[in-house]
């Protein structure tokens, strides 16, 4: 192969490569605040849905300030990232809050429960507890599809460099 075809086709396989090699997103910040009412997890207000997820990506640091609205005790316990912190009793007006921050790394890819375990505010075991639970769900929810894109790119490349060997004029010695 000759040089000018060579470096054609480093450029090619360089450009075509590029996406399949590009970094995530920059790790960010996720602050959400958490509030137990009713005996039920609410993301940011009261009516807000109960059992809620949060999503965040991998690298993320999540900032939560959980905020206790009843008039009696909960705990914020969450196994897969060992957190276990009681909540004291609060109002909707003054409120018992804790900040917790979790950094959830490629390891903890996946969806990932948390719960209240004050007796009777969740029943159940391990991630398939119920009541007063919600989830954080890291990185997608479905694993990427299956390379089918990046192989079209691939095949693409392979023949624009086959092209490309056979159109650049071959030096004359
Ligand atoms: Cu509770």
């Amino acid at each position: 192969m000759n040089p000018r075809a060579l470096v054609l086709v480093f450029v090619l396989v360089g450009l075509l490569a590029s996406p399949l090699i590009a970094r995530p997103a920059a790790a960010a910040d996720v602050s959400v605040t958490l509030i137990a009412f009713n005996v039920a997890w609410h993301v940011a207000a009261h009516d807000a849905p109960a059992k809620p997820t949060i999503t965040v990506n991998p690298g993320d640091v999540l900032r939560l300030r959980i905020e206790n609205h009843d008039n009696f005790s909960h705990t914020f316990t969450f196994d897969h990232f060992s957190v276990d912190v009681p909540l004291a009793q609060g109002t909707p007006t003054n409120p018992t809050v804790v900040l917790v921050n979790i950094t959830a790394s490629t390891a903890d890819n996946g969806k990932w429960q948390f719960h209240c375990a004050i007796p009777g505010h969740a029943t159940g075991t391990g991630e398939n507890r119920d009541g007063m639970v919600g989830w954080v769900q890291v990185g997608a929810v479905n694993p990427p599809p299956t390379p089918g894109f990046e192989t079209v790119l691939v095949i693409a490349a392979l023949g624009a460099v086959a092209i490309a060997v056979r159109v650049v004029p071959r030096r004359k010695k």
